[in-house]
């Protein structure tokens, strides 16, 4: 049985910018009520019946508005602009879904995305998202650590690799019709196992207090916030556990350009644009946006530098 229900949403109980807003100050102030309550996973449902609880890792920028969020996107399995997911994913269907966790594990498993769910401490966490294009956008994931994930399956001693899978559905994802050549699919991904069990890396499963938009990766994916975007494969089918470094779909297509690691770096450019400042998407208008300039590890540094103290991040970019 489910401990909590996540139901799809229809289109008008999308939450909008201005509602999750709203529901956050009302949260702050009923959390000062609760007191101690909070702390044990209590927290009053959401409108929406999703019960998440705030996570440790919370931005203080002020979050991008949700359409901008979904209309936005980079999924190349629909399409390579950045509108197309938005119009091209509705005819998805992210459910049922299977996700396998395999390889160098000792309980190599394939969970069903529910009870996945279900099994895991959801909590949203209000991340920093960097793309490699110099673009930029804060706002509130819900999902849990995939550490938790990778220690119920427990990793052999020889696993030094995690490598991640997307779905391959050329029926519901027009990108992916032969002929096209935009990308060789399914579209794959890859973490060192340090970076995977690292509590900031994310998966996935709603954003604003939803269901996760199919153009967002629908119905899990991957949030790594030190990292640029596209280490943040969508629609993940496949987790496995491997010795060996595994490629990566955009190292393949250009390894000049996209590096292994990918972590944010302002003082490596892109050999095609600079890195060292980032557009705000969605920051028009009265509240500014306009440009920053880019942090080093996205801002995380202070967490996972460490990670990297051996290594020269111009070789290893
Ligand atoms: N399966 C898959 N995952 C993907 C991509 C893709 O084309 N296919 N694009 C990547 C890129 S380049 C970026 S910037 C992010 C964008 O995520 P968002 O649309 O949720 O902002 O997804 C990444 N994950
Ligand atoms: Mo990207």
């Amino acid at each position: 049985m489910a401990r909590w229900s996540y139901p799809r949403p229809s289109p008008t109980e999308i939450t909008s910018h201005r509602a999750w807003m709203s529901r956050r100050r009302f949260l702050a102030a009923s959390s000062v009520a609760m007191g101690g309550m909070m702390g044990q996973g209590v927290r009053p449902a959401m409108a929406e019946g999703l019960q998440t609880r705030p996570g440790p890792f919370q931005a203080e920028e002020k979050p991008t508005p949700l359409t901008d969020v979904t209309h936005y996107n980079n999924f190349y399995e629909f399409g390579l602009g950045k509108s197309d997911p938005s119009t091209y994913a509705s005819a998805f269907r992210p459910r049922p879904w299977t996700l396998s966790v395999e390889g160098l594990v000792a309980h190599p498993r394939v969970w069903d995305i529910d009870r996945l769910m279900a099994a895991m401490t959801l909590e949203e966490r209000l991340y920093r998202m960097r793309c490699v294009e110099a673009w930029s956008m804060v706002f509130p994931w819900d999902g849990f650590a995939l550490a938790n994930l990778l220690k119920l399956a427990e990793p052999l001693g020889n696993a030094r690799y995690v490598a991640f899978e997307s779905v391959l559905r050329p029926e519901q994802m027009p990108g992916q019709q032969p002929g096209l050549d935009s990308l060789p699919w399914p579209y794959v991904e890859g973490l060192r196992i340090d970076e995977a069990m690292h509590p900031l890396t994310f998966l996935a499963v709603g954003l604003y207090g939803q269901t996760l938009p199919n153009q967002n990766g629908a119905p899990v994916r991957l949030v790594v916030p030190w990292k640029y975007g596209f280490k943040g494969i969508k629609s993940i089918t496949r987790i496995r556990l491997v010795e060996k470094m595994p490629p990566t779909t955009w190292n393949r297509m250009n390894a000049l350009e996209y590096g292994f690691f990918a972590n944010v770096n302002p003082d490596v450019d892109h050999p095609r644009w600079s890195q060292a400042t980032e557009r705000v998407i969605g920051g028009g208008g009265f509240f500014g946006g306009g440009r920053k300039r880019t942090l080093m590890f996205n801002g995380y540094g202070e967490q996972v530098a460490g990670l990297y103290s051996q290594m020269d991040l111009r070789t290893y970019f």
